[in-house]
């Protein structure tokens, strides 16, 4: 290849394209996939070249958000492999939050300070435990895909978001009353987590997390290079306690989960029913599945002890014939899958097939009873565009499907493509809108719960190219607002984001009711206060070290602008905990505790406490000071840490 076509992205196109056609990737009726899957890109090395006019805008709802004013809408965002959960206004699309899950937080802390650590640790494997005793105690890395709400009775609640990390086998809940991880669980048996959505009805309730790579089952080197000993596992969570309170072994793995409007079923996309563990192999066969779960039924083999017991865990076979599940066959390696606010459909959409799937949940009881067969509970199967990724919908009987390879959102009928699929001559698509470039998710406004409105959809692309002033050679993904409300769908803005948000929850600022202040009674930091109490302190009045053997313990109040105490002295070798208690019940007023050159750093929010613990191995003189500008006097907010060199 000619650096010319280097320059003209060339590389992109032919990589995805012979990769594909190595692996017999076939789009169903004969589509060849449209320039290699990517934007033609004549200008992919973009150049900060004078701005296009802008194109005349179509009269829409209002985006601008005026200072002072706030959105309608929360947006929770997943970061992926940056393994935060990010918090975005709607329609402003400015980013609100950052919420540290998966990754460590410079400014916070997250990973650092004893709360967040108990956090990180607590759900561990006891293998894992032992495996980073030597890492730093806890996973550097994240991967989180899909960050959903709680619900009640089919809406959104507002008690916790829940969200999967690919990366290490993890489920996460933040509560939404202070906006901070609280639990996170390790999931056993199970190699990657990758699909995660919520029981909607009557509340979560469960937590689905779906299982994407095979491995052998233990997992310990006894079987390696023998793929038919290889099983992928589906999760249920409890998400009240965050344990897990069933596992399901499947045929072929799982990509997306959801469930239904009813509490009896949930149901997952499977990629490689094939069961390969090359490209080759996990795109051989003409289709893949999707499984159903039957949740009574499986809760009822737990209580009648119908598992094998690993690692704790009830562990169920739900594999092909058995009677927890049902396998339906799609189109091969379907990807996502949406239960539409009707309670009725649900779509797995086709990926490497222009189609996706509709299934009606009314006939899954009789399928389960055998009275009808797999392919029977399919309604409808419209050809949309190349490569739909995920359907998100505006509670009007109009779905919103995402194609990777068209890079276009596709509007579409459910009734006009159930009329179709009969034989009616009636074509289910509305229309078609361009994105800027290559979608993977897209959200509806509520459009995940009864309580869809058709007001807003956003676009996760992730593909920016020449959409922003050139960063460089990473580009940011490309999240694009759209307006639903009229009969036409209209582009109305563009959103950067750093990588990679795969999923998000646009939910209505009426269901979440975050607070302002700590609550001393607050579980985040008990343990300090249970400490502070065996020491004989009041972490709201006393500043005072405590020395235990080679123990010492520093509590301090922050209040602007001084810390309890501007000086303490500890030896060198000592293992240093230090509490901080911000007594300043003041809205917005979050002091930081940093020490110079001993790489600590911490939030206190207000009414918080907040601990570290280090070894103070570096003799001599550290200042610490207030990370977070806090008042006036904020620079002068600080104090020294002595450290005495041990005696030689
Ligand atoms: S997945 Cu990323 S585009 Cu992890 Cu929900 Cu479909
Ligand atoms: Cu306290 Cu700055
Ligand atoms: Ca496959």
């Amino acid at each position: 290849m000619s650096e010319n076509e280097k320059a003209k992205g060339v590389s992109r196109r032919t990589v995805l394209g012979t990769t594909a056609a190595a692996a017999g990737v076939g789009l169903a009726g004969g589509a060849a996939i449209k320039d290699g899957g990517f934007v033609s890109s004549a200008d992919a090395q973009t150049k900060n070249a004078a701005p296009k006019a802008p194109a005349a805008r179509p009269a829409v709802q209002k985006t601008e958000v005026a200072p002072g004013e706030l959105d309608e809408y929360y947006v929770f965002f997943s970061s992926g492999q940056s393994g935060e959960m990010r918090i975005v206004g709607l329609p402003s699309m400015r980013e609100l939050m950052r919420v540290p899950v998966f990754n460590r937080c410079s400014a916070t802390g997250w990973g650092q300070t004893n709360e967040s650590l108990k956090v990180l640790t607590e759900g561990m494997q006891p293998a894992t435990r032992e495996f980073l005793k030597n890492r730093g105690g806890t996973f550097m890395n994240g991967d989180l895909h899909h960050p959903h709400i709680s619900f009640t009775d089919g809406t959104y609640d507002g008690r916790y978001a829940y969200m999967n990390d690919k990366a290490n086998s993890r489920v996460a809940r933040v509560r939404l009353d202070i906006m901070k991880c609280d639990k996170i669980v390790e999931l056993p048996n199970q190699h990657t987590v990758h699909g995660l959505r919520l029981q909607k009805y009557p509340r979560t309730g469960y937590v689905f997390a779906n299982g994407e790579d095979g491995v052998p089952l233990p997992n310990d080197g006894k079987v390696l290079d023998d793929p038919k000993q290889y099983h992928s596992i589906f999760s249920a969570i409890d998400g009240e306690t965050m344990k897990v309170a069933w596992q399901v072994i499947v045929s072929g793995n799982l990509d997306n989960v959801d469930a239904d409007y009813q509490g009896k079923y949930c149901f997952a996309t499977c990629y490689n029913g094939e069961e390969g563990v090359t490209l080759a192999e996990m795109t051989a066969s003409e289709q893949d599945w999707v499984v159903i779960f039957n949740i009574k039924r499986i809760e009822e083999a737990v209580k009648k002890g119908d598992f094998k017991e690993m690692n704790g865990v009830p562990v169920i076979d739900g594999r092909k014939g058995s009677a927890y599940t049902r396998y339906i066959p799609v189109s091969n390696n379907p990807h996502g899958m949406n239960t539409a606010p009707d309670g009725i459909h649900i779509v797995a959409a086709g990926k490497l097939s222009p189609t996706v799937t509709v299934m009606d949940v009314r006939l899954f009881d009789q399928l389960f009873d055998d009275k009808i067969k797999p392919r029977d509970v399919v309604v409808a199967e419209p050809e949309l565009g190349l490569g739909p990724l995920h359907t998100a919908y505006d509670g009007k009987g109009n779905a919103y499907t995402t194609l990777f390879l068209d890079s276009q959102v596709c509007k579409w009928s459910i009734d006009l493509a159930k009329r179709a699929f009969k034989g009616e001559k009636v074509n289910p698509i509305l229309q078609k809108l361009d994105v800027h470039y290559q979608p993977g998710h897209n959200h509806s406004s509520m459009g995940q719960t009864k309580e869809a409105d058709g007001k807003w959809l956003i676009s996760l692309n992730k593909f920016s190219k020449d959409r922003f002033l050139n960063v460089g050679p990473l580009k940011p993904e490309n999240d694009q607002l759209i307006d639903i409300s009229g009969d036409q769908m209209k582009l109305v803005h563009d959103g950067p984001s750093f990588a990679e948000p795969h999923d998000a929850t646009i939910v209505h600022r009426s269901k979440i009711n975050p607070i302002s202040i700590y609550d001393r009674a607050d579980p985040m930091f008990a343990d300090a206060v249970k400490q502070a109490k065996a020491d004989g302190i009041n972490l709201e009045a006393d500043s005072k070290v405590i020395r235990d053997g080679n123990k010492v313990r520093v509590y301090m109040t922050s209040t602007a602008p001084a810390f309890g105490l501007e000086q303490f002295q500890v030896k060198q070798g000592e293992e240093v905990t230090v509490f901080i208690t911000n007594i300043d019940a003041v809205e917005d007023l979050t002091h930081g505790f940093c020490i110079v050159n001993y790489g600590i750093n911490m939030e206190i929010g207000p009414m918080a406490t907040s601990s570290v613990t280090f070894t103070a191995d570096k003799p001599g003189v550290y200042w610490y000071y207030c990370s977070w500008f806090c008042h006036a006097m904020h620079m002068e907010m600080k104090g020294r840490m002595f450290v005495e060199p041990k005696s030689v």
